[in-house]
């Protein structure tokens, strides 16, 4: 049976309808007392934690036959929290400062990040069009070299029209090709370049951030904690990867570092969907703005994955209906199609609203956020271009296109 046929049949007993009995959140995540609002000075330190291996889009379901996700160890040990690790002190310049000062270099690092990308898209461009006249061979080389940069057939496609539209039979040199490819590009980004808007009167605003393991879902919550905080907001991170101690590690070593309120399980594999419920009712108590929870990329299989998904976010919505105000799926951008493979399944468990792509320094598949957006049309929110709390941007259609030609 195909995998989505089995999902649309356990969406059939969807989980959030009334006549599913009341189900008590899990009470064994009693919130934990507020870290100190600013970590210690502390010395440089390489990244939290390890790159965690990508591995397929999704998880096969079913895999062999592991426990049931609800069901923590029985004698599992509480989280051993790490000591304060030597990590850099968290760089707070003023809101107002972050933006323009970084402007000009931001630029410049994406069209660097995006170097390996802009040289498989432009140095076939050169090859096909030194100088050439723009007939129906030369159309298809593009097609194809587009399609091979990760645009997508539709979007290479839309982009080759657009060519034989205004420009064929014309003599074209590589330039002039560059040039209008960048402005077809960015037509297709400008729609999905849409901010991350959070609304602090949700008080707080609830986003859960989904994602495959290692594509960059706690980096990327870090990151996003650390806007926030500059911005004069008050953060939580809930960690939400119950079952990996090291995972809870990491998310509370950035909390530290970004000031952020840090929701803990109270033990390894403690019920994500009542950690959760616990952390927003606190969040809510303490007026927090954000509320930022971290997930598993991985359970057993898929479908542990989707119930662990949509029980969070039925739990939720008891302290708060309208809750999660975001679903924000995080995709690594070095995984190319696997990338567009993974909208589609995770768009089948929840309501993603949407995308953040990371990884995009050193990918050679940058072209892959074109094909999203020609794909789903989801908001593209920020790209992250790095490992530090500051590599995380928000998407600018423009920008991008030209960065990915190596315009400027
Ligand atoms: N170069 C680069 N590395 C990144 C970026 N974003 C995240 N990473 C790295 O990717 C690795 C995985 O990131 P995580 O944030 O742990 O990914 P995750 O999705 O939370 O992974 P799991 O918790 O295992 O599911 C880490 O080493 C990050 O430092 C980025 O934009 N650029
Ligand atoms: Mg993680």
């Amino acid at each position: 049976m195909a995998l989505r046929d089995l999902w649309t049949r356990l969406r059939g007993s969807d989980p959030t309808q009334p006549s599913e009995p009341p189900e008590p959140p899990e009470r064994d995540n009693p919130p934990q007392p507020a870290p100190p609002p600013e970590a210690p000075p502390r010395p440089p330190e390489p990244p939290a934690a390890p790159p965690s291996p990508v591995e397929d889009p999704v998880p096969d379901a079913p895999a062999e036959t592991p426990p049931p996700f609800r069901e923590p160890p029985v004698e599992a040990p509480p989280v051993e929290l790490p000591p304060p690790s030597p990590l850099p002190p968290a760089e707070a310049p003023p809101p107002q400062a972050r933006e323009p000062a970084a402007k000009g270099g931001w630029f410049s690092r994406l069209k660097a990040g995006l170097a390996r990308s802009t040289a498989k898209l432009t140095d076939s461009v050169t090859g096909i069009f030194t100088k050439r006249k723009l007939d129906e061979a030369a159309l298809e080389e593009l097609e194809e070299t587009l399609i091979a940069a990760d645009l997508g057939v539709a979007a290479s496609r839309r982009i080759v029209e657009g060519f034989r539209k205004t420009r064929f039979g014309k003599e074209v040199t590589d330039e002039e090709v560059k040039a209008t490819l960048a402005d077809e590009i960015a037509a297709i980004l400008g729609p999905v370049a849409r901010p991350l808007v959070i609304e602090p009167a949700r008080a707080p605003h609830v986003v859960l951030v989904v994602g495959v393991n290692g594509t960059g879902k706690t980096t990327t919550i870090a990151k996003l904690g650390k806007q926030y905080r500059d911005d004069g907001l008050k953060a939580g991170f809930v960690a939400g990867d119950t079952f990996r101690a090291a995972a809870v590690e990491q998310l509370q070593v950035w909390a530290e570092r970004t000031g952020a309120r840090f929701f803990p399980p109270a033990k390894p594999g403690a019920d994500a969907a009542g950690l959760a419920f616990d952390a927003l009712t606190t969040a809510r108590a303490e007026g927090l703005d954000v509320l930022l929870v971290d997930t598993a990329g991985r359970l057993h299989n898929k479908t542990a994955l989707m119930e662990e998904l949509r029980k969070v976010i039925r739990i939720i919505r008891r302290v708060d209906e309208t809750a999660p105000h975001s679903v924000l799926l995080v995709l690594d951008a070095t995984t190319g199609q696997n990338a567009v493979q993974q909208v589609k399944v995770f768009g089948d468990m929840v309501d993603v609203t949407g995308l953040a792509v990371t990884k995009l320094d050193g990918s050679a598949k940058g072209g892959v956020v074109v094909a999203l957006a020609q794909e789903f049309g989801l908001p593209v929110h920020v790209v992250g271009v790095g490992e530090k709390a500051e590599d995380l941007r928000p998407f600018a259609a423009h920008d991008y296109a030209r960065g990915l030609l190596g315009l400027d």
